[in-house]
């Protein structure tokens, strides 16, 4: 039943053309894992859970707004689209726009963009740009090469975007029977936002499915949603949300607002830990990805959220094989240890 891809499981909630026909590589239906001992460790009696949408095809939840964007970009006899990226975009473009015969032009930042990704997109046959510049100054150059040539945007300006992305607040709905209490996500360019806040609205007004108070989490250090005003340098170790300038900041803050919610900022090292908390539980997630349960552990510690008695779901948008260099450039190498019995049996004992 749920290996459909999310156009034809959420169709008549999505604003589509009747009969077209879906490019899918079977996105969405990604678990919802509950992590009590990770709600312990924040300090409460709740129920935690990760929406791991690392587990979609291409490792990111970018994957349900590109099913909708390559859809319609083919259904309009588009033979190229073009996206700026921080490499989860990019990764999916590719992956969807290739299997749809068409070719995929990226613009990424320069050095920015995470081992993962970069693969991913040369791997599944995109043309990759690289630019010294950042996110936002690469957003503006595909905006208007879109505008002045035949190349479609799907970069989440691309309405259909939305569309796919907001299947993930069904899923949750459908798999708790109601919408949690709070959402918990990173913020980059804040199409994600922008698309919970629309799901979780539509089913609310159909199955009055309840709405949850929304927390989006911003790195500090490219945190213009916090501090009211674009960052001309942005820069995080969560490469994913090194955005300065977000398309969809207006309807981020509007989300925020409106659910009850906030938008906060929290720092490289809370991501860290963060990341390696969820580690500890099983998930390993790339460092945007810890932002929303960073935010939620700053949240809970300042008093600013009671968890006890909820139901949280913090997203996780991406897998963390997506940056191994994060986890390698910091980590002991492990030891050499002799390849005889007594050697590993005495290491292993030595050890705790
Ligand atoms: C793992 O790929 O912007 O707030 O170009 O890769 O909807 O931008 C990625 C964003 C969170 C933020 N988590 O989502 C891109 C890109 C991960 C991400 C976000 C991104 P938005």
């Amino acid at each position: 039943m749920n290996h459909e891809g999310v156009i034809n499981r959420y169709r008549q909630w999505m604003d589509l053309p009747e009969g077209v026909e879906p490019v899918t590589l079977l996105e969405g239906n990604t678990p919802l894992i509950p992590v009590p001992a990770l709600a312990d460790e924040l300090g409460g009696n709740f129920d935690l859970y990760i929406k791991f949408e690392g587990l979609n095809p291409t490792g990111s939840f970018k994957d349900r707004g590109m099913t909708a964007a390559i859809t319609m970009a083919k259904a309009k006899g588009a033979k190229s689209v073009i996206c700026a990226s921080t490499g989860n975009t990019a990764a999916s473009a590719a992956a969807y726009a290739r299997r749809a015969g068409m070719r995929a032009i990226v613009l990424i930042p320069d050095g920015k963009v995470a081992l993962g990704k970069l693969a991913g997109a040369i791997a599944y046959g995109a043309e990759v740009i690289q630019i010294p510049g950042s996110f936002d100054e690469a957003l503006a150059f595909v905006v208007e090469i879109s505008q002045k040539s035949d190349v479609e945007l799907v970069n989440s300006l691309n309405p259909y975007r939305l569309e796919g992305q907001k299947t993930a607040a069904f899923e949750i709905c459908d798999t708790l029977g109601k919408a949690p209490d709070w959402l918990c996500l990173p913020v980059g360019n804040a199409g994600n936002i922008t698309s919970y806040w629309m799901g979780f609205t539509q089913y609310h007004a159909v199955k009055q499915s309840g709405l949850p108070q929304i927390l989006g989490v911003q790195a500090a250090g490219s945190a213009p949603l916090v501090l009211g005003h674009a960052v001309d340098h942005p820069e995080t170790v969560a490469t994913a949300i090194r955005i300065g300038n977000p398309a969809r900041g207006e309807e981020a803050l509007n989300a925020a607002e409106k659910s009850g919610g906030r938008i906060i900022a929290v720092t490289d090292e809370e991501i860290l830990a963060a990341q390696t908390l969820l580690a500890s539980n099983g998930i390993w997630v790339e460092p945007a990805s810890a932002a929303g349960i960073a935010g939620l552990k700053a949240q809970i510690a300042a008093g600013q959220i009671d968890p006890h008695g909820k139901k949280i779901v913090a997203v996780c948008t991406g897998h963390g094989m997506k940056d191994p260099d994060i986890i390698t450039s910091r980590m002991t190498k492990p030891t050499l240890v002799p390849a005889n019995f007594d050697a590993i049996s005495a290491f292993i004992q030595g050890g705790k």
